[in-house]
């Protein structure tokens, strides 16, 4: 339980339009992050509070790529990596089997930080993973990469195993049991974290890892 209520806090990271705020919503099992085609539609981290069958409640933060550039954008890479450190879980959404510096920057403040994460292969109904990259991806990461599609989410159980088995046993210390939380709903307000920094997760705490908050 790393943030301000005690749920586990998973935050969404990968490059801009890789489908961050669609696999939240998938797993929300409705619209409670905006999505667009166009790249750089999330500008600002933005908590969504919600329950997801089998987990029960939890914070999903929904993040900028990290590949924004510009001086606007190398801010809104800074809020992002910011949310590295109030996290319980991390999940890394790849896609077009691309994994290179971008993605290795990410793992490396994951490690730094001592946050556990998943590694999901988004738009895999376009480009399904290459066996060259699943052994790319376990070689920079020890992981297996999971084979994922929010448009067409038959992996959806799967995932939603990982990051039951993957969330850390004090991230659910003082959580209601699923069935008790009021279902989704917007942690900060109704704004969606679009061209807007009113819902930001970056007021949230900010501590090195291993620091007990009660
Ligand atoms: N075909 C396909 N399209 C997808 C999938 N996931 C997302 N998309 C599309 O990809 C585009 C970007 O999706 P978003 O969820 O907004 O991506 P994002 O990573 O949140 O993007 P930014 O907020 O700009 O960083 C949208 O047009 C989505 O409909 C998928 O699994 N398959
Ligand atoms: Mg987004």
């Amino acid at each position: 339980m790393k943030g301000r209520d005690a749920k586990p806090h998973v935050g969404i990271f990968g490059r801009r339009n890789n489908g961050k705020s669609s696999l939240i919503n998938c797993l929300a099992d409705q619209e409670v992050a905006i999505v667009s085609k166009e790249p750089g539609t999330t500008t600002d981290p933005v908590k969504k509070s919600m329950e997801i069958t089998q987990i029960g409640p939890v914070v999903m933060i929904d993040t900028a790529g990290t590949d924004d550039t510009g001086e606007i954008g190398k801010k809104r890479v800074d809020k992002t990596r910011e949310v590295i450190r109030q996290i319980d879980l991390g999940i890394l959404v790849l896609a077009g089997n691309l994994f290179d510096q971008e993605e290795e920057s990410v793992i490396s403040q994951f490690e730094k930080w001592e946050v556990p994460y998943l590694v999901v292969h988004n738009k895999s109904d376009l480009d399904p993973l290459h066996d060259r990259f699943k052994k790319q991806v376990l070689e920079a990461t020890g992981k297996q990469v999971l084979e994922f599609s929010a448009l067409h989410p038959h992996n959806r159980e799967a995932l939603i195993g990982q990051i039951q088995s993957a969330t850390p046993e004090s991230a659910t210390e003082g959580v209601v049991t699923a069935g008790q939380d009021a279902g989704v709903g917007l942690a900060d307000g109704a704004a969606q974290g679009v061209r807007t920094a009113a819902s930001s997760a970056s007021a949230a705490i900010h501590r090195p890892p291993g620091e007990v908050v009660a």
